[in-house]
């Protein structure tokens, strides 16, 4: 059966359910039908929607899930939650010897400034060793999933990561000039990616070599559009006000900032001393206009633009939203924004049809606003079920609302309806959430999950640090109902839930792959077949080490090299048979790295240990594993 297949199983059966018994407690409300509840509700949960896998049996979504100050993104079969894999971006990984291997290492060193490198390497290191990922969103076309790249924030180092889809690994990595801590960050929806636009959270003065320090009315903060096909910076926006979470519309016209700091507070109540806050409006075109025009200031190589308030009113306009607004989420109807209150119980809802007016016009800036339901105390995060429902987080009241988007609209116009439809309770403070399909225009109503803060009681205890408690919550009826607990380790903060006929990795590397094109390059200039030799090169101080990989073999079963030579190891597996990784690790030198069929990595040290040291394939290959080993001997210096 297809995932499609699945899919469509899942949501007939549902229907079935709807049709039956759930008709029944749909129809009931208040005191008289919570005992109907009770006996109706988990006979009908008990077969919708598919939660139970065999053995074997693949999920119909993929699950894209980062892990905030862990530094990697992590793949989830969902809705089993089953984990698949981790991908180390801003991380080291001891498994992959991501951080290690050459072709790692560029990565994770060509994208930073020369600043930040030479800062860097003052300290003996080549790049970072932790990241903070909390955003990872899938590159759109035409408001949907395309299945090429996952974008993810670096909100510790003030970087933004790239993942090929294919072969699900990070690409590109990019320091974002000018701007401080990058944390809201999103693909533009429209046309395609496009545009990645990424925020700056912290304020610090825009030229930060020293010279201003506590003097905060010097400090701005920046809105990047960054090509997400070149991974480079496109433009720069000065604002008024910190920038928080990001989202952007259905047109390709306007993208928005959620600001908590509009007071460019530097401490606690300072910050959090104004009733209202605002979300930043972004003017694509016009700011493309004036990038073009030269309307600008160059900073850094890259073009920035003034807009903060009081400056020119064509490219950003502030909205004032009650207090210190957190996230925003543009709802799949291609019409509706929320901006999430946090300290306000209520989440804002613009409409995007009535910006124009606000650039063309000036018209009054919450002239957009159509809806400001209240809905509980702290709404962090909304998610959407495609059929014109809201789903926010209330972190203070650990509950998820769903809520009614029109009828939030009749309300705020005057009519008499109560848009909240449903509460249930999570355990405990929710932050972000996620429904499959959510942030797109094919949101299909089947899943919510709610990322839990905090699981206190729900799990064995662990000691003082405990995991975070992700929940899966039934969402196919008007009642929300808890299906999944999932702990899990530090710390994610948002997901993606990917219909899994989007997503379509190889099981193999094409030989011709970019990711180790240095060392094809390197092995041609040797006279060296990567597919076939196994040979050491010397190059003066430099010893290249080339070999072939074969379960359960290496092409060479020894090779030596002398004490203070620098080594590179090539080692190109050929195996093309699905899951035949192998991996080389030599004990005792720190240095380890994965293969996967058809792969060539490589890895470069200095041999300053003498003697007979093993190197040995670290990733169960074949009934001979073990024995997949060889001797790197280190000649003395003084031999
Ligand atoms: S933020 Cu973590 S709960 Cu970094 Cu998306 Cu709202
Ligand atoms: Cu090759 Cu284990």
């Amino acid at each position: 059966m297809s995932a499609e297949e699945t899919r469509r199983k899942g949501l007939s059966r549902r229907s079935l359910m709807t049709a039956t018994a759930g008709g029944a407690f749909l129809a009931g409300s208040g005191m008289g039908s919570e005992l109907l509840k009770g006996t109706l509700v988990s006979k009908a949960h008990a077969s919708t929607p598919k939660l139970n896998f065999e053995p074997g049996e693949l999920d119909p979504y993929y699950g894209f899930w980062s892990s905030g100050q862990s530094g990697e993104l992590r793949i989830l079969g969902f809705p089993s939650m089953r984990e698949l894999m981790r991908v180390p971006v801003f991380n080291r990984c001891s498994a992959t010897g991501w951080g290690q291997t050459n072709e790692s290492l560029k990565i994770l060193t060509e994208g930073l400034t020369e600043e930040t490198k030479a800062f860097l390497a003052a300290k003996g290191m080549k790049t970072y060793d932790n990241g903070d990922l909390h955003h990872p969103h899938m590159s759109f076309t035409d408001g949907t999933y395309d299945g090429r790249y996952i974008f993810a924030n670096d909100k510790a180092n003030t970087r933004v990561a790239r993942i090929r889809c294919d072969v699900m690994k990070c690409d590109r990595i990019i320091e974002i000039p000018n701007a401080h801590d990058i944390h809201g960050m999103r693909p533009q929806k429209y046309p395609r990616t496009g545009y990645v636009f990424a925020n700056g959270e912290h304020e610090a003065p825009l030229v930060n070599d020293g010279k201003i320090l506590d003097d905060p009315s010097q400090y701005v903060n920046i809105f990047t559009a960054i090509d997400g096909d070149e991974m480079k910076v496109a433009w720069q926006v000065m604002v008024s006000g910190n920038l928080d979470n990001t989202d952007c519309d259905y047109q390709g016209k306007y993208a928005f900032s959620s600001s908590y700091n509009s007071e460019m507070g530097m401490n606690l109540a300072e910050m959090t001393e104004s009733e209202l806050d605002h979300v930043v409006v972004f003017n694509l075109k016009a700011i493309e206009d004036g990038v073009a025009a030269g309307d600008v200031q160059m900073l850094n190589g890259v073009p920035v633009i003034d807009g903060r308030k009081g400056q020119n009113k064509k490219y950003t306009r502030y909205i004032p939203i009650p207090n210190s607004p957190h996230g925003v989420n543009a709802a799949p109807d291609k019409k509706h924004i929320m901006i999430n209150g946090k300290l306000s119980p209520t989440v804002s809802v613009i409409d995007v049809t009535k910006l124009d007016a606000l650039f063309d016009e000036d018209a009054d800036p919450r002239s957009c606003i159509v809806a400001e339901p209240e809905l509980g105390l702290g709404p962090l995060h909304t998610a959407f079920d495609g059929k014109g429902f809201a789903y926010t987080t209330l972190f203070l009241d650990s509950q998820i609302v769903k809520w009614d988007i029109d009828k939030a609209i009749r309300a705020y116009a005057g009519e008499d309806v109560d848009p909240i439809v449903s509460k249930v309770d999570v355990h405990y403070q929710p932050g972000h959430n996620s429904t499959s399909m959510g942030e797109t225009a094919e949101a299909d109503g089947a899943w919510l999950i709610s990322m839990n803060k905090f699981s206190k009681d729900r799990f064995l205890n662990v000691g003082p640090l405990k995991p975070e408690n992700e929940q899966l919550i039934d969402i196919s009826a008007d009642d929300m109902k808890v299906v999944h607990d999932g702990p899990t380790f530090a710390e994610p903060h948002d997901s993606i839930i990917v219909r899994a006929d989007i997503v379509n990795p190889v099981n193999a590397w094409s030989r011709d792959d970019a990711m180790f094109a240095d060392a094809v390059a390197q092995a041609k200039a040797d006279g060296v077949d990567l597919e076939s030799d196994d040979i050491v090169i010397e190059d003066g101080n430099k010893v290249r080490v080339y070999m072939t990989s074969v379960a359960p073999q290496f092409g060479l079963e020894k090779f030596t090299v002398k004490q203070g030579q620098e080594v590179t190891v090539y080692v190109t597996n050929l195996d093309d048979v699905d899951d035949v990784t192998h991996g080389f690790c030599i004990s005792n030198y720190g240095i380890a790295m994965e293969v996967a069929p058809q792969a060539t990595a490589s890895i470069t040290f200095t041999a300053d240990r003498p003697g007979v040291h093993w190197f040995y394939c670290q990733w169960f290959c074949h009934a001979l594993h073990m024995e997949m080993r060889g001797r790197m001997f280190v000649e003395p210096r003084n031999a």
